[in-house]
């Protein structure tokens, strides 16, 4: 197994890392520039910043937010959020980011997944995928593809959209649990083990991490190759040092 990447993630809105419940009632969590030091200093794998209302306000990204950021983070840095062109993509990576994620864009424009592959590399490129868990009686696809925030169903089946978004060029998934989003009741395994079943590509869990051990969970039971967590980093009470102590105590390899 390769070593397992703790990331944690800035969700950004006005400026300031917010958080919420269901990618709802988000309350101010923290200063960004201030975290990515943090977060950087206390090894995080990589570092992760979503302008989360981009894509609603059907704006660009807010490049002044990620410069600051980028001026501090000395890890892996990604950006997402509001990112629907190529343009879009290399006016962040000459800011310096290290990788570039699309999510509504890439269901609205799978296209835009090749090209950028081929323009930028797979490794510089990162599908975002949200998810929902819908009931069993079958009308809609149990685990299902939402885009804008969450706020738009697709009726795309979620396995079946990775696997499309892997062949098409993306370097790896970011896979985030709506439902999951902020609970601290743990990743939504199933979710994340079908979308890990369905692909080779790295899959990110993300979405509902609440205590050391439902980092282990992702990993081992829902097969993913990195594990994404806001709530227990923001809010201090689970450090990096200490997730990533815990998961080689547990046989986990992880960059101490
Ligand atoms: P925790 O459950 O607190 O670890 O959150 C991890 C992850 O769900 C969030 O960092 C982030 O992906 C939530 N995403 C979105 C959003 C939050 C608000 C609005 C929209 C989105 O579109 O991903």
């Amino acid at each position: 197994m390769r070593e397992v990447k703790i990331i944690p993630c800035l969700d950004i809105k006005e400026g300031r890392v917010v958080k919420g419940v269901k990618f709802v009632n988000l309350r101010d969590a923290r200063d960004p520039v201030e975290a990515a030091r943090a977060y950087s200093k206390e090894g995080a794998d990589e570092l992760v910043f979503l302008d989360i209302f981009a894509t609603v306000e059907n704006r660009k990204t807010r490049l002044e937010w990620v410069k600051r950021v980028c001026d501090v983070v000395t890890v892996p840095f990604a950006v997402g959020g509001g990112i629907s062109t190529i343009e879009d993509m290399t006016a962040l990576i000459d800011l310096g980011v290290d990788k570039v994620s699309i999510n509504t864009a890439a269901v609205k424009n799978p296209e835009l997944i090749k090209q950028a592959a081929k323009i930028f590399g797979k490794e510089q490129l990162v599908v975002a995928i949200d998810g929902r868990k819908n009931p069993p009686d079958g009308k809609l696809p149990r685990l299902e593809v939402v885009v804008k925030s969450g706020t738009e169903p697709t009726g795309l089946e979620i396995a079946s959209w990775a696997k499309r978004v892997e062949e098409l060029g993306a370097g790896e998934i970011l896979l985030t649990s709506k439902d999951a989003d902020g609970t601290k009741e743990g990743y939504d395994l199933e979710m994340t083990r079908a979308v890990a079943e369905a692909v080779s590509i790295p899959v990110t869990a993300s979405g509902g991490a609440g205590k050391l051990e439902h980092l282990y969970d992702a990993v081992v039971k829902g097969k993913a190759s990195a594990v994404l967590a806001a709530s227990i980093f923001h809010f201090g009470e689970i450090s990096i040092p200490e997730a990533k102590r815990y998961l080689k105590e547990k046989g986990i390899p992880v960059r101490i």
